[in-house]
């Protein structure tokens, strides 16, 4: 692919800026740009959007045809403010926003833009000259023979052009006809004064981006990759196009919206500080500094991208959310424990494991049905052998309070009898071949067609599939899976679609590639909203993703391999999705493919309880691995990695909750907590989950310690389960048994937990609450709690939600409101309150209600770890209260 592009090196950008063009509105400046060579011109757009986000768009002048622009992605046309062009003169063109806090600096000749923010340069355009835009053609055989073009029609030249792949394009025995030609767009990005990056999911690599001088570039184009290796810089799946940079006291952000396939080639040096500097002794002291270069390339459609300029972390995720949406609230049940494996073969296998987990006391919520539930792989039917009565096994799984997750492909196997299939072709609602027939390719089904998803159309009707009466035997405790929709084709050219499949108003399966599994997700989410009358939450795993997924719900990172390597990589794996706004996520616990030696497993589900999305699933070919199955002591410490789980899903839930309407990753990087500390940008090995529980995974095979490192000297540790505090700082060796992976609580925070696990979420309702305060150096600390029903979207609709604060200040734990718009009556209490860090015994503590109710409080101090107890509180969760302790 991007080999055209790769001929084009850093130097003198051939392009600049038609001065006279320059034209300001209310929404943005406009001028054109034109090429020294070929004289293209290209049309420029620049506007500043609300929160600190600036918009750079460069579309063809006057184009043959329209190029691709990515629909559906924003969540709305984002408001812009006015710029000002505060100076214009000779070549350079200077606007600010408003607030005058950044400054836009367009060079003209070469063309180039320059981000400054209070006269600090932070991000640079078109540097080294590497904007590229193949403008569109039309095909040789259509262009007149002149003299020139027959001169340099030389057979050389030919096999040239051919080999650079403009009109077509050769990968093993697959062609793939470029209707429309070259159409591939790149531009550079300085990002000066960093050397850290992160970002662009999804890869099998490490947290820090790497430098891609001397090796393959980052790929993100969605695909099927069974078996992936580590340390790989192909596209798996899933990609969101954003790249975050960070230093100690900045964060930026460069958001590349275009969904077909793209490369990112990160460069990162030190250079000398841009000073006016005066004389040659001081030229020599000049610090070095570093820069970053980062160069996308795409195969198609415009550029446009978004620059967010931060200045910190949260900051970014916001205005990402702003322009993508935020993660969907997940119901609660799908916080739980999920038991999967391909296969659960029938109705007895589904009932036999559901009762293994109670006959082992291990809570779960949701079980799961592979492929081989369906009737032929015909996806909405049910094999009728091995499960006669689908409805029935529902019924029974909900009576004991848990759910059904069953898989939804992308492809319909051809087969004209099949309700389906003969809808759709009637319907015209497949995507097309090149010819203008319906592709199609072998999957699962063998034959298959693939639903064209880009087609609001078509996601409408595949919405309305599940339907309870549509879907048979469906009921609302069944949720869905989306799985191969890369879109996975057996035998096609990288097992994915070829590029030049047609879609929805004529547009080539290159240009939309990335969205195809967005699109899916984003349909079977409407589809299940839909069928509740809009009344309940969705739950939709897919496996394929784009930016702005996080909106219809979860995702997970493919089939991983049962290695202690895979479980290591994970780590930044989710990280990194997290980064890119799709908190949901999580890998398949065990490792999908091969078996797990029992530690292995053991580690991995001590790792998934801290892990947003939960859920064991194996392979065919693997053995059963349900978690009783490895002996009493294994199954032991499973269930215990599981009953934590449970036991922390009201601070997960909260969580989730501040990831829903304030965008806040669920789970992070350390850096992302502590900015200013060098030592976090690049852990990949722990992690925070929310602001307060630091969370460090055991990846290795029988180790007797692992090294901890405890971010920030200002900061206070405790162990989470014994409550002691840490004595040291820093990086410390912690020594850890197979019984459970360090895990620690920061002081200065209040974690809600339950005083107990039930068999699955909703047993939990009427289980008390217990709070975790864990006290920072001025003996303070505060915490969340968010409670709703757990399934509707009542919190939304009616604001039947509580949203309620712990704050512990001068001895005093008080509750209060946080959103007092909302109201959920629950008639669960606060139950006992554990206090860590306390400094002295306590002589007597009382509690008191806001209607003026006193009394005593029953107390343990435990001087070893200065933990103090209180119980049998039942103090209320929906009204203000205060304990004080003397
Ligand atoms: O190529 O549906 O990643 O989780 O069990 C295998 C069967 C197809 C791939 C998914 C995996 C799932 C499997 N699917």
């Amino acid at each position: 692919l991007h080999r055209r592009q790769k001929l084009l090196h850093p130097g003198k950008s051939l392009y600049r800026v038609l001065l006279d063009s320059v034209t300001l509105s209310d929404e943005n400046v406009k001028f054109q740009i034109i090429h020294e060579e070929n004289k293209v011109l290209l049309q420029v757009e620049i506007c500043e959007i609300e929160g600190n986000i600036f918009r750079l768009k460069i579309d063809e002048a006057s184009p043959l045809r329209a190029r691709y622009k990515v629909p559906d992605v924003l969540i709305k046309e984002p408001t812009t403010q006015k710029l000002f062009i505060s100076h214009k003169e000779a070549g350079i063109l200077v606007s600010s926003s408003v607030n005058e806090d950044y400054k836009l600096q367009v060079t003209a000749n070469p063309f180039q833009v320059e981000l400054q923010s209070k006269g600090e340069t932070v991000m640079s355009m078109n540097c080294n000259g590497l904007l590229y835009f193949e403008h569109l053609q039309p095909p040789p055989s259509d262009r007149k023979p002149t003299a020139q073009n027959e001169e340099t029609a030389s057979d050389s030249s030919k096999e040239k052009l051919e080999d650079l792949g403009l009109w077509q394009e050769k990968f093993g025995s697959f062609l793939d006809i470029k209707a429309h030609g070259p159409t591939s767009v790149g531009m550079d990005f300085s990002l000066h004064g960093y050397d850290h990056v992160y970002g662009i999911p999804q890869h099998t690599e490490t947290l820090l981006l790497k430098n891609t001088s001397d090796g393959d570039a980052y790929r993100l184009y969605n695909l099927d990759i069974f078996g992936h290796k580590i340390h790989e810089k192909i596209g798996i799946y899933g990609s969101v196009p954003l790249l975050l940079a960070h230093k100690p006291n900045r964060t930026s952000g460069i958001f590349w919206l275009n969904s077909s396939e793209t490369l990112v080639d990160i460069n990162t040096k030190a250079v000398a500080e841009h000073t006016p500097s005066r004389s040659a002794a001081e030229t020599a002291k000049q610090r070095a500094v570093p820069l970053t270069d980062v160069r996308w390339m795409s195969e198609s459609g415009i550029i446009d991208v978004f620059l967010l300029m931060g200045p910190t972390a949260f900051d970014i995720f916001k205005q990402f959310a702003q322009l993508t949406g935020t993660q969907a609230l997940p119901p609660l049940f799908s916080l739980g424990y999920h038991q999967c494996r391909w296969n659960y073969e029938d109705e007895q296998d589904v009932k036999a494991v559901d009762a293994g987990f109670d006959a082992h006391d291990i809570p779960y919520d949701v079980i799961w049905l592979d492929i081989e539930h369906t009737d032929g792989k015909r996806y909405f039917t049910w094999d009728k052998q091995k499960f006669q009565n689908p409805r029935k096994m529902q019924e029974h799984l909900r009576k004991k309070k848990r759910k059904l997750v069953v898989i939804v492909d992308p492809h319909i196997k051809v087969d004209p009898s099949y309700t389906l299939y003969s809808q759709a072709k009637d319907k015209g609602y497949f995507v097309k071949d090149r010819n203008g027939k319906d592709f199609e390719g072998i999957c699962w089904p063998g034959s298959s067609c693939y639903l064209d998803f880009t087609n609001p159309e078509v996601r409408k009707w595949y919405a309305d599939q599940f339907a309870f009466k549509t879907y048979k035997a469906s009921t609302n405790i069944l949720f869905v899976w989306n799985d191969m929709n890369e879109p996975s084709v057996f035998k096609g050219a990288e097992l994915t679609m070829q590029k030049d499949a047609v879609h929805y108003s004529n547009w080539e399966h290159r240009e939309v590639h990335n969205l195809y599994g967005f699109y899916q997700q984003m349909a079977t989410a409407e589809g299940l909203i839909r069928r509740s009358s809009g009344k309940e939450r969705p739950f939709v795993l897919t496996r394929s993703f784009f930016a702005g997924s996080q909106k219809y719900g979860a995702v997970w990172t493919g089939d991983n391999t049962a290695e202690w390597s895979y479980l290591k990589i994970s780590i930044p794996m989710l990280l990194t999705i997290n980064m890119a706004g799709i908190s949901f996520c999580g890998a398949d616990v065990g490792g999908f493919i091969g078996d797990p030696e029992p530690e292995l497993l053991v580690r991995w589900y001590q790792a998934g309880a801290y892990q947003p999305f939960f859920r064991g699933h194996s392979n065919m070919e693997s053995k059963r691995r349900e978690p009783w199955l490895f002996g009493e002591k294994n199954t032991q410490i499973i269930r215990k990695a599981i009953r934590e789980r449970y036991v922390l899903l009201p601070y997960l839930y909260t969580l989730f909750y501040r990831a829903h309407t304030a965008a806040e990753p669920v789970m992070r990087s350390l850096w992302i907590e502590f900015p200013g500390k060098m030592e976090t940008f690049g852990v990949e090995n722990e992690y925070m989950l929310g602001n307060a529980l630091l969370v460090h995974p055991v990846t290795e095979k029988e180790v007797k310690t692992v090294t901890v490192l405890f971010p920030g000297s200002e900061e206070i540790w405790y162990d989470f389960r014994k409550f002691k505090r840490m004595e040291d700082a820093g990086t410390v060796k912690i020594p850890v048994t197979l019984e459970n992976i360090p895990v620690f609580q920061r002081g200065g925070t209040v974690i809600p937990l339950k005083t107990r696990a039930g068999k699955s979420t909703e047993w939990m309702i009427d289980i008390s609450y217990e709070l975790h305060v864990a006290l920072d150096a001025e003996a303070c600390a505060t915490g969340e709690l968010y409670v709703d029903d757990g399934h509707s979207f009542q919190y939304l609709h009616k604001k039947q939600f509580l949203y309620r604060k712990f704050t512990f200040h001068k001895n005093i734990l008080s509750s209060s409101y946080v959103d007092e718009s909302g109201q959920y009556h629950t008639t669960c209490a606060v139950e006992r309150v554990i206090v860590l860090g306390f400094g002295k015994q306590p002589t007597f503590v009382i509690a008191s209600s806001k209607d003026g109710k006193k009394k005593e409080v029953v107390f343990t101090y435990d001087t070893k770890t200065s933990a103090m107890t209180l119980e049998n509180l039942a103090l209320s969760v929906d009204a203000d209260w205060e304990i004080c302790i003397s």
